[in-house]
């Protein structure tokens, strides 16, 4: 289905109009949508906050979402925009995952790698920011290993020219990094349950990202609800997650999830990896039947931060 100026709700759409798209929302449902610009990338691009509340009283425990960290994982900003539409279009929302809640979604972390994943030829695979460093004049840096918690420890590179893992010349050298740590930092308060999504095999993982050694104190409250939300998923026809903490698939530290968790103090922090067998070109074609499966999700996860925190 195509609405407002050729976005597609089942494709991949580009950072300009996924942009103007929110932009409209804002426009058209300034009672619902209020759009936050947060800082400009790298390049330069224009990056926006949505937050989604049809709350009154301001003092609403708070979802965040943020997709797109890695340039290639274009599933990831499809969902983003997916929940954004659901939450403003679909009159159940309203009584369900909107009532008592607030969402802030930021569909698009790194904007500079997905514009260039995206402009086709060897860069599909793209990973990392955009970020130049010197001397060596090598591009980009981990967005997932660039956060300030448990820095470089495990499952990182120190080389800039790594492809996949460099961790950045220090904690948070990428602007797009800290953007999210501001949203994260001025939410502190009323920031109840993180998702950061991603789209490698289908996993569901909790921190601590960092070690396969360590568990959190509550660990069990982050398997069980995973759990739950793995479960609505299957109910509405989709394939089951794998649950697990983050390290105990592989061990990697920087990660937005662990900071989420272990600085922010976040009770409900996740990495979500949607979809399975296609790596990291998945078919537009099949949008229209995942999208709508990991809904369910989503309706699972607020439907346990009001039950906690509403
Ligand atoms: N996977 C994640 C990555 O950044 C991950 C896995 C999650 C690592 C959380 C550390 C913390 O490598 C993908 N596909 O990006
Ligand atoms: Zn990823």
């Amino acid at each position: 289905r195509r609405t407002m100026r050729g976005f597609n709700l089942y494709g991949f759409n580009s950072f300009d109009t996924i942009t103007n798209y929110i932009n409209e929302l804002g426009t058209r449902a300034p009672d619902m949508v209020t759009v936050q610009n947060v800082g400009q990338s790298y390049n330069g691009r224009k990056m926006q906050l949505v937050k989604i509340s049809t709350n009154p009283r301001g003092r609403n425990p708070v979802i965040f979402i943020d997709a797109g960290i890695h340039a290639r994982e274009w599933v990831a900003p499809a969902m983003a925009m997916y929940l954004i539409h659901r939450l403003t279009n679909d009159p159940k929302a309203r009584q369900r995952e909107l009532n008592g809640v607030d969402w802030y979604i930021l569909p698009v972390v790194n904007p500079d790698g997905y514009e260039f994943s995206r402009s086709g030829g060897s860069n599909r695979l793209w990973r990392k920011t955009r970020s130049k460093s010197s001397p060596n004049n090598c591009f980009g840096v981990d967005g997932n290993r660039n956060y300030g918690f448990k820095w470089g420890v495990s499952g990182v590179s120190n080389n800039p020219c790594d492809p996949e893992t460099y961790a950045g010349s220090q904690p948070f050298s990428e602007v797009e990094t800290q953007i999210v740590r501001n949203i994260m930092m001025e939410n502190q308060q009323r920031l109840k349950l993180y998702v950061s999504l991603h789209s490698y095999g289908q996993y569901l993982v909790y921190p601590w990202g960092y070690t396969a050694d360590v568990l959190p104190r509550d660990w069990k409250k982050l398997h069980n609800l995973a759990r739950m939300v793995s479960d609505s998923v299957v109910r509405a026809g989709g394939r089951p997650f794998n649950v697990m903490s983050a390290g105990q698939w592989y061990p990697a530290a920087g990660g937005s999830d662990d900071f989420a968790f272990g600085v922010v103090g976040v009770p409900y922090s996740y990495t979500m990896e949607l979809t399975d067998g296609y790596e990291f070109t998945f078919p537009d074609k099949l949008l229209r039947v995942v999208l709508p499966q990991f809904y369910d999700g989503f309706i699972t996860f607020s439907a346990q931060i009001k039950r906690e925190f509403g």
